[in-house]
């Protein structure tokens, strides 16, 4: 929403108090995870507001909704392609640890490969797919500072870049 001048209010939420686990926001997002995004711009027939969790599926929504970015069929279904793949196949070999030894390598060469050009993964402007592309590799060194990314340089030049997109050093201070 930084990126792309989408006005919105944040509204924080502790984990560590739970807050995400509490019946208000459980009515937001039952399974209780973050980020959710409130949309009245968008009421449904009860007349209350859009109510979208999975980060996938807000981007995808924000990017259609608010920004000219998405103007095919053909780079909507590669921009839904990029968002599935960075939130179930890149994150659990990025995350889960037990994935990390297999997959982490094999995901990282190509990834590699293919952010040496430094073009837009969809399209021709910096949108849905390279944010959540970015955000996942960018939490890298914030949470595993011990892996070495030297075999990955365009990896590597890609998270010195979005560290610091504007959009993204605003978005991770409210973080
Ligand atoms: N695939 C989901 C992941 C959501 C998720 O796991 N969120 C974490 C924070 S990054 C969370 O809410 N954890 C709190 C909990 O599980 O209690 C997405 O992309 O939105």
């Amino acid at each position: 929403m930084e990126e792309k001048k989408i006005s919105y209010s944040l509204i924080e939420l502790s984990r560590d108090k739970d807050e995400n686990l509490q019946a208000e926001f459980l009515k937001v997002n039952p399974f209780g995870k973050l980020p959710v995004l409130i949309d009245s711009n968008f009421p449904m027939p009860d007349g209350e507001p859009l109510k979208l969790f999975e980060s996938g599926a807000i981007l995808l929504h924000l990017a259609e909704q608010y920004s000219d970015d998405i103007k095919t069929i053909e780079n909507k279904a590669l921009t839904s392609q990029w968002l599935q793949f960075a939130n179930s196949t890149l994150s659990i070999a990025l995350f889960v640890p037990s994935h990390r030894e297999k997959e982490f390598p094999r995901l990282m060469k190509e990834l590699d490969r293919q952010l040496v050009t430094n073009q837009p993964l969809v399209g021709n402007v910096w949108g849905a797919a390279d944010c959540a592309i970015q955000a996942n590799l960018a939490y890298l060194p914030l949470l595993f500072p011990y892996i070495d990314l030297a075999p990955y340089p365009s990896i590597q030049a890609t998270i010195k870049r979005v560290e610091r997109r504007p959009a993204y050093r605003k978005a991770m201070a409210k973080a």
